[in-house]
């Protein structure tokens, strides 16, 4: 095997255990399935423990890491940004969204469980994401912090802000709400994931505003892939060599602003890779 492939498969292997920790942790998370009401637990544990990549969390488990950090202290704080991910996956799947009858290889939320239950399951992921960071824990200035940067971030200044966007704009949205769309529907989220892992981590200032510089540039590559993917969005503005150019030019800026981190920022440059490839 070439170096490169030994690389790439010990890559994979290290991204699959981390992907088994967070299921884990976020199956001790949910309520139990039989717990009352049983109905909003059972779509709860359904909506979040199907076929998800993990790639937020992981970027939080990363981002604690390549500051020195270690993996269980970041672990809340990874498994409140997956909730608050299915919930926005749930309520964009709803009628009044996108109107999706597939999530994750099976039924949307309110596919099987009805569109009452597919809203208050949205509302109680939400609910539980914050509740797991107010546990009480030793140094509670640093979950106060997550709590904070999570909020803003899943809120109108961030994926809420990027969603209304989106649903108001018009067929053919100029550069300015295209921009804005990319950098908040899903850009800010992914940007939170990296930088509440340096908070958990006991990051400094200046390796905090290293790692917002990481996950602001692979949260835009998040979505410029995916609409390269799907041939819309910016891939039709901007067309897909030059939507392409882009997400390369942006991965290397992100491994670039981690580099000083050394071997410890190496599970944070394999997701910026994953992130452009989606190979994982
Ligand atoms: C409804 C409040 C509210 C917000 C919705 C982020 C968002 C805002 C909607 C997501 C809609 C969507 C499906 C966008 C395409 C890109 C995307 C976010 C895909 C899903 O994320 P992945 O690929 O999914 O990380 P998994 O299932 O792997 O977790």
């Amino acid at each position: 095997m070439s170096g490169s492939a030994i690389t790439h498969t010990s890559r994979a292997s290290s991204l699959t255990q981390r992907r088994r920790l967070i299921n884990r942790a976020l199956a001790q998370a949910l309520p139990a399935p039989g717990a009352y009401p049983p109905v909003i637990h059972e779509a709860m544990r359904y909506s979040v423990l199907g076929d998800g990549k993990r790639i937020r969390p992981m970027l939080t488990l990363a981002a604690c890491e390549a500051v020195g950090g270690a993996l269980e202290d970041a672990l809340p704080a990874a498994c409140a940004v997956e909730l608050i991910h299915a919930y926005s996956l749930v309520h964009d799947d709803l009628p009044a969204m996108d109107d999706d009858d597939v999530r994750r290889g099976r039924p949307s939320c309110h596919k099987r469980f009805g569109e009452a239950i597919g809203i208050l399951t949205g509302d109680a992921l939400l609910t539980l994401g914050f509740h797991l960071l107010t546990r009480p824990r030793r140094r509670p200035a640093v979950w106060l912090r997550i709590a904070r940067e999570l909020s803003h971030a899943a809120g109108t200044f961030g994926m809420i802000g990027g969603q209304v966007a989106d649903v108001q704009a018009s067929p053919t949205p100029g550069a300015e709400p295209i921009e804005y769309i990319l950098t908040h529907k899903t850009g800010a989220l992914i940007r939170a994931a990296v930088t509440i892992g340096g908070v958990a981590g006991g990051a400094t200032k200046a390796a905090l505003g290293r790692l917002t510089r990481y996950g602001g540039r692979v949260g835009l590559v998040f979505q410029l892939v995916d609409d390269l993917l799907d041939r819309d969005g910016v891939a039709l503005v901007w067309g897909v060599s030059e939507t392409r150019r882009r997400a390369e030019a942006l991965t290397a800026q992100a491994k670039q602003a981690v580099s000083p981190f050394g071997a410890r920022a190496e599970p944070l440059c394999a997701l910026a890779d994953v992130l452009l490839s989606r190979e994982l």
